[in-house]
């Protein structure tokens, strides 16, 4: 069988001096090519020895560290199938992903263990390991015992490497599967189109649970052979510091709102960049021109998603444009109307994708995967776009009911679902609104049904913060006395947004 495990591509690219250094960073320890071998070799003996098979699943909520990545490395070489958590998931959210996932092996944060095994009992889940920030816990304290050489499985193509979920307007979250290949075709794309050379350092502050931080960062550097300064968060006083060192950076818009909030974020602290990448959410264009007047360097926009890694791209050598996600990468693109009617250029639409980078399908669901793929294998992405005169792609919507705050996504039928099981609601409603840091803010309008006296915006937000990850939470709850609907019952969410936007202002 011709080998398409994706380690064995990253492995092809290591330098061949294997002394070179893969990681380093203020928190985390230096790292060379070799011992990212050794290490992931010792660590996917581990999850073998613990009776671990190709094809399951190994599900991960830990803090961000090269030991992390190490496990991720160590997952595809034993043929195991990444599963990483938000470490903002509280225990009712991660119920569900162990449930849905029934992954064989669990590492999480040793603080969080107990609470961990006594979900991972239920969900018949066989081994918990702990794995701290720093790389301590049970996981890296057994992979030190193990051999450190290892032949990493031979995987075809189509074989899983990792499911992420993604929340879904019904509420419940879906797996997407992504195949070796699918992740193997998107980083050759990724790392050709955006120029990587010799010498590049990717500074690196995203969380490593994402697409973004997990496959498209991460994945460049590996073709590239390149050195990673891998930071545990995103702390704009340690980016200016670690800059100079760097040339390459990747982040959401927030990232580049909070650098430009800094005086110290200067022209000359960027000397030794190359690039600058923005995505998973809208970069408005006063960040793009404030970035570009404040350090000359024009950052560039793409546009993609987990189910497809990155789609669009703004070009390399050629112009980039503010409000654009540039081009198609390696894949087709078309824009269409809700029942799938090709449109004409101009016209706004819903974007449709195929091609190798496009996932799998939703784990176990077969119906829903089926419902969001046209017959000809089109994907439905289910964001409004328009290609311009320019042939520039602009995401100027969504037709899913979808918050992006901060770069996470938040689907307002799952909180408006949990605020409506609170003591004392009737129902409930939630939007987003514009936010100068986050870019969209999470907005709750909650109708009480008299049962609870006195019901508070506090009290919502608290019994919120409780059960779902921080992000999720709501920045602001409005009680209102009823919820505007049109004539069909709809309510009416554009009256709820405007009266949230016009509040702010
Ligand atoms: C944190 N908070 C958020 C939030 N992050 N609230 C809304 N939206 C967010 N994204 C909460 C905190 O819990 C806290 O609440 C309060 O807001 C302020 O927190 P903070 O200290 O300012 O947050 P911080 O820890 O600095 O995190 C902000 C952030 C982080 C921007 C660094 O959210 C982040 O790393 N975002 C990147 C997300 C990402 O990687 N997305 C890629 C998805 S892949 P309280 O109540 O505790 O005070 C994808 C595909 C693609 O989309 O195209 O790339
Ligand atoms: P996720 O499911 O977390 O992968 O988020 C994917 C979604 O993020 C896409 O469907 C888009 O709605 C949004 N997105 C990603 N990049 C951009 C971008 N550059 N501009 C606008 N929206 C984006």
């Amino acid at each position: 069988m011709t080998d398409n495990n994706l380690y064995t591509l990253f492995e092809s690219r290591f330098p061949a001096d294997l002394t070179q250094i893969a990681f380093e960073g203020p928190e985390v320890p230096t790292v060379s090519f070799g011992d990212l071998q050794d290490k992931s070799a010792q660590m996917a003996n581990l999850l073998t020895s613990l009776g671990a098979v190709a094809g399951d699943r190994v599900a991960v909520q830990t803090g961000k560290s090269v030991e992390a990545v190490i496990l991720y490395l160590a997952c595809l070489r034993a043929g195991l199938v990444y599963l990483p958590l938000n470490t903002a998931y509280k225990a009712a959210e991660i119920e569900y992903f162990l449930g849905d996932a029934t992954p064989a092996i669990v590492v999480c944060d040793p603080a969080s263990i107990t609470e961990i095994e006594a979900i991972a009992k239920k969900c018949g889940v066989r081994q918990v390991l702990s794995l701290d920030e720093t790389g301590r816990g049970s996981l890296t304290e057994k992979a030190d015992q193990q051999d450190s050489s290892l032949e990493t499985v031979a995987r075809t193509g189509d074989d899983l490497a990792a499911i992420l979920y993604t929340s879904g307007t019904t509420g419940r979250s879906k797996g997407a599967m992504l195949t070796h290949d699918n992740l193997a075709s998107n980083a050759r794309t990724l790392h050709q189109h955006w120029g990587f050379t010799e010498g590049d350092v990717l500074l690196h502050a995203l969380p490593i649970f994402h697409v973004h931080g997990l496959f498209v960062a991460l994945h460049c550097a590996f073709l590239n052979g390149s050195k990673v300064i891998l930071l545990r968060k995103f702390d704009p006083a340690v980016i200016i510091a670690n800059l100079p060192k760097s040339t390459v950076f990747m982040g959401v818009p927030t990232f580049y709102v909070r650098l430009l909030a800094e005086a110290a974020f200067t022209k000359d602290v960027c000397r030794n960049m190359r690039l600058f990448t923005a995505g998973s959410a809208p970069l408005l264009e006063e960040t793009f021109n404030a970035f570009r007047e404040r350090t000359g360097h024009v950052i560039l926009e793409r546009y993609g998603m987990t189910e497809a890694g990155m789609i669009t791209s703004n070009p390399y050598d050629g112009e980039r444009k503010a409000g654009t996600v540039g081009f198609p990468l390696d894949n087709e693109v078309r824009i269409a109307d809700e029942e799938g009617n090709v449109l004409a250029d101009g016209e706004i639409g819903i974007l449709e994708i195929k091609g190798p980078n496009v996932f799998k399908g939703y784990w176990q669901m077969p119906e829903k995967t089926a419902s969001e793929f046209r017959p000809d294998g089109f994907f439905i992405t289910g964001d409004m776009t328009r290609k311009g005169e320019d042939g520039y792609y602009r995401i100027v919507g969504r037709s899913k009911d979808l918050i992006i705050s901060g770069g996470y996504n938040v689907y307002p039928k799952e909180i408006e679902s949990f605020i409506d099981e609170m003591p004392g609601v009737e129902e409930s409603a939630v939007v987003g609104r514009p936010h100068p840091d986050f870019g969209e803010a999470v907005v709750a309008f909650v109708v009480t049904d008299g049962s609870v006296s006195n019901l508070k915006e506090e009290d919502v937000i608290a019994f919120i913060k409780e059960k779902l990850a921080n992000f999720k939470v709501p920045k602001q709850v409005y009680i209102v006395e009823d919820l505007p609907r049109n004539t069909m019952g709809k309510v009416q969410k554009n009256q709820l947004r405007d009266r949230a936007v016009a509040d702010q202002d």
